[in-house]
């Protein structure tokens, strides 16, 4: 059974065997938690983006896949890059940011990583509402078979702390 936590923090600070990415299609870094895992981080994660742009991905990281690098000088062993989707009043994309984490999740198991921490996927510069960002983070982390032990959401802001607290909350008993 898979622990599921949320924590006010830094991912860039976890001492975990992976932190997840939300970046784009380019993997080639940006803001947010993008430009904090890059920026922590250092050169060695951009160099492994680079490789998986020349062999695996020449035209990016398709929308709701993931996949995984070094995490330089981060704390973690790995980090899981994945693509969230922007968010869109007139399309809905939930499906896509459900992928993010089941697939984020499959790659975890991949590399044998038994503790995992994501951040608020799509909620920053992609515009997600943040209460449905937490509803789809929770309810398709708790309903993912994985061999991960501990999955732990980290929050940027005590807003969405509160926020993801509360769609913790409301999760069967577990
Ligand atoms: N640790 C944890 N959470 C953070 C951190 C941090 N160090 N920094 C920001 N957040 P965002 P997105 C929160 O914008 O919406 C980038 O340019 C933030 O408060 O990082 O998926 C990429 O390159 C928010 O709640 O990701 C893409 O182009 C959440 O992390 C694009 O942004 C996600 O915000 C991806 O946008």
């Amino acid at each position: 059974m898979t622990r599921i936590t949320v924590q006010l923090g830094d991912i860039t600070e976890q001492q975990v065997d992976a932190v997840v990415n939300a970046a784009n299609s380019t993997l080639l870094g940006g803001g947010g938690v993008d430009g904090a895992i890059h920026r922590c981080g250092g050169p060695d994660i951009l160099a492994a983006c680079r490789e998986l742009r020349r062999t695996q991905f020449p035209q990016g990281l398709p929308t709701g896949l993931a996949v995984a690098t070094t995490a330089g000088w981060l704390p973690a062993r790995w980090v899981i890059h994945t693509v969230g989707p922007v968010w869109s009043r007139r399309e809905d994309r939930s499906h896509l940011l459900a992928s993010c984490y089941r697939e984020s999740l499959r790659v975890a198991d991949g590399l044998g990583a038994g503790t995992v921490a994501f951040p608020a996927i799509s909620a920053g510069v992609f515009a997600w509402p943040l209460d449905d960002a937490a509803r789809i983070a929770l309810g398709t982390v708790s309903n993912t078979p994985t061999r991960v032990r501990e999955v732990r959401f980290v929050l940027f802001t005590p807003e969405a702390l509160e926020v993801f607290a509360e769609a913790r909350a409301r999760l069967p008993q577990r």
